[in-house]
């Protein structure tokens, strides 16, 4: 018998505890615990009552997603949870910290619920691509109404104790020990003989207009599909049988186990969590961590302290002079009274954080005692070592110095200071409180335990930390340069910057990439153009894209760039004047001109992201390929369910995407070098996921 369930006896009561660190999965040993246990319990003599408990910080958090994409080994969750419910015996689920997924709906076959104030339930199957498999669909609608149901399910959002009381999921909240509670409780109902009362044996619920509500959600999804099946599932549960609903809702959730969609959420899952695991970083301590310099008080700069702020730390922030200061000091505290708004911080927090925690001024002394410095000024490498020589001179010995260069060589940087193993990149993605991506930058002489002082920071920033090796971009810019020179090159051939926005959102992308352009701002790409051309000696050359800013339009924040926004950035059209300076230059630079299907516009902006992902990846720019995958899903808007560029590769096959990249070289030969690691791959028939795991 298994012994992920303990069985003890509380009088007439049997209490089955599960025990399977660190979040009670339900894996095949729990599943078939269960069903032993409850077999025990009914043959033990004098047992009127069962209670399940978990042990550790959850309850149950749900199917063990290790086991999908292997063969199921019986009892499946389904038969489990009917078990428990036809049971003879008033079955009670007393919950603590997470009920998630198959964890609710285990609750959901018990007769009645107890839980401590702080528990937590959800049904988050739609973040794997996937809707509840094991009855949740049908259950909850039953308990909670059609409506509560599907906003549970279709967002996949957890919902606390209190809301699920109301909802009538859970019977009585009570603080205190869940065991003790629940004893109580079952007791109560005892003395009460209170009867059984199977979820589904309940009515039926009402019907809504089902396909309106499928369309909502669909249309909310962008592109992905499972939420759109909650709908679907609920539906056969109102116009069906239960045992029929129950089907019909286990061929959805198959059915979707196999998708794409599924394999690409499954697996940006485990790479969330893999990516800040580094082999090299096991048993390294960290450095200290409470005071923070940040240099520069622009947009980034104020980002960053502010991140660091609602951390925790205590943050110095350096500006050049007093109106700059006093700048900064607005951008932070507008920054605050945002977090505040969204309850992120308390009222009490907001005034310590301005009061106490934050200081800014231009007297570089003042970072003497900090135990970690991030300059964020002028992408200019001159501006970047003046900063750095400063800090070496006033920073005490073994704080970390850290630049946001988002291409600059932190090498070169390292190398004006008398510290380079002091030295790191930590770069941001803006606005810094907000996104969730940092890249680690490790330079050639960057310690280790400063690596792991980087790691640390994210974390308690709760960040997504990549490491990234040296070269111009590091892993996501230099990644994305390729792909927007990719789309500049479709545009040139015959496609519109709008059927290239409109493929892209297609397959999932949160903005095509000139919508993206016109978001950041037109003018950046422009000064780097210029500058580049100042450089190469080839000056008063402009192309379609220099016009449109000589012109102002800088995109969002001027009103139009590639869209005009007069009506909302949400109701963006096409600017009537970008199409023709395009012809213009097309004509001009003589490129033979064809037209695009939208799936030849993904595939080879695809095939170009993959391509310079598999260099990064080949040369140990990045670690492994879900290093790549994340910066893109947590940086670059790339579609979660894809999992991101190497797992979208993956699924569509790299021999052909070989062939793909093998045929634009017929035009352009340097861009579409092929990556020597994609070569190895096919050669080897290996996928990039082979390499994560062999990592
Ligand atoms: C489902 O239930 C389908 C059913 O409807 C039908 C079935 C027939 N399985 O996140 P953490 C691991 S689908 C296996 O770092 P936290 C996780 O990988 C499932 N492993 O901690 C990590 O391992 P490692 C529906 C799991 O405190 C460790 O536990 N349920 C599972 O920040 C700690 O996790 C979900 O989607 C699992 N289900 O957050 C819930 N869950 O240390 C998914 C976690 O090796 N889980 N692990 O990296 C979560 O949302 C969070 O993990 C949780 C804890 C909130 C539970």
């Amino acid at each position: 018998m298994s012994d992920k369930i303990a069985y003890s006896r509380n009088g007439d009561i049997a209490v089955l505890t599960i025990q399977n660190p660190p979040v009670n999965a339900l894996s095949h040993a729990v599943r078939q615990g269960l069903m032993d246990r409850m077999d025990q319990a009914e043959a033990d003599s004098g047992v009127r009552a069962v209670m399940i408990v978990g042990e550790g910080r959850a309850f149950i958090a749900g199917a063990d997603i290790t086991e999908f994409g292997k063969p199921q080994m019986a009892p499946a969750l389904p038969d489990v949870i009917n078990r428990i419910e036809a049971s003879p015996l008033i079955v009670v689920a007393s919950m603590h910290g997470v009920s998630l997924g198959g964890g609710l709906e285990v609750v959901l076959g018990c007769h009645y619920r107890i839980a401590v104030p702080s528990a937590r339930i959800g049904l988050p199957e739609v973040n794997l691509g996937l809707i509840p498999g094991a009855g949740g669909t049908q259950r909850l609608s039953r308990v909670a109404g059609v409506d509560a149901a599907l906003d549970i399910m279709t967002t996949g959002r957890q919902i606390s104790a209190a809301e699920a009381a109301k909802i009538g999921v859970i019977d009585v909240v009570q603080d205190g020990d869940p065991l003790e509670n629940g004893l109580a409780y079952v007791t109560d109902l005892l003395a009460k003989d209170a009867p059984r009362r199977p979820v589904s044996e309940i009515a039926a619920p009402e019907a809504i207009d089902w396909d309106a509500a499928y369309d909502a959600v669909l249309a909310r999804g962008r592109g992905q599909i499972s939420p759109a099946q909650c709908v679907r599932a609920v539906q056969a549960g109102v116009e069906m049988p239960f045992s029929e609903g129950l089907a019909a809702e286990r061929q959805i959730f198959t059915d979707l186990l196999k998708s794409d969609q599924s394999k690409g959420m499954i697996h940006s899952f485990f790479s969330e969590r893999a990516v800040g695991r580094l082999p090299e970083l096991k048993g390294v301590k960290p450095r200290p961590l409470d005071h923070i310099g940040v240099i520069g008080g622009g947009t980034m700069g104020a980002g960053i302290a502010t991140s660091a702020l609602l951390s925790g730390l205590q943050v110095t922030l350096i500006e050049m002079t007093p109106a700059a200061c006093e700048a900064a000091h607005e951008r932070i505290e507008g920054n605050l009274a945002g977090a505040l708004r969204r309850g992120k911080i308390t009222a009490e927090q907001h005034e310590t954080i301005l009061n106490e925690t934050l200081t800014v001024t231009n007297d570089y002394a003042d970072l003497s005692d900090a135990d970690l410095v991030i300059e964020a000024v002028f992408e200019d490498m001159a501006v970047k070592k003046k900063v750095f020589i400063k800090l070496d001179r006033v920073c005490k010995q073994g704080a970390i110095l850290a630049s946001n260069t988002s291409y600059l060589d932190v090498d070169e940087i390292a190398a004006v200071t008398s510290r380079p193993q002091d030295v790191i990149g930590l770069h941001f993605f803006s606005p810094a409180h907000v996104m969730k991506l940092l890249e680690v930058v490790v330079a050639e002489k960057t310690a280790i335990d400063v690596v792991a002082t980087g790691f640390e920071l994210g974390k308690r920033m709760k960040k997504i930390s990549v490491r990234a090796g040296v070269c111009d971009g590091f892993i996501g810019n230099r990644i994305l340069a390729t792909y927007r020179d990719a789309a500049d090159q479709m545009v040139m051939e015959g496609a519109s910057p709008y059927d290239i926005d409109a493929a892209l959102e297609g397959f999932g992308f949160a903005m095509g990439p000139f919508a993206v352009a016109d978001l950041a701002g037109l003018d950046i790409g422009w000064a780097v153009r210029k500058r580049k051309r100042v450089e190469a000696g080839i000056e008063g050359v402009s192309t379609y894209a220099d016009k449109m800013c000589e012109a102002g339009n800088f995109g969002q924040k001027t009103g139009t760039g590639y869209y005009d926004y007069a009506a909302g950035a949400k109701a963006r059209v096409p600017n009537p004047e970008v199409m023709s300076l395009i012809v213009a230059d097309r004509t001009a630079v003589g490129t033979v001109q064809r037209t695009f299907t939208t799936e030849q516009i993904i595939r080879r902006y695809m095939a170009s992201m993959v391509n310079e992902a598999a260099k990064v990846v080949g040369e140990g720019i990045a670690r492994r390929p879900l290093d790549v995958d994340m910066t893109l899903l947590f940086g670059y808007g790339f579609p979660r369910y894809w999992g991101g560029p190497l797992k979208w590769a993956d699924i569509v096959g790299l021999p052909d995407l070989l062939e793909d990249i093998a045929t634009y070289a017929k035009n352009d030969s340097n861009f579409w070098e092929v990556a020597p690691l994609l070569k190895e791959l096919v050669a080897t028939s290996k996928s990039f996921d082979s390499l994560n795991k062999e990592s």
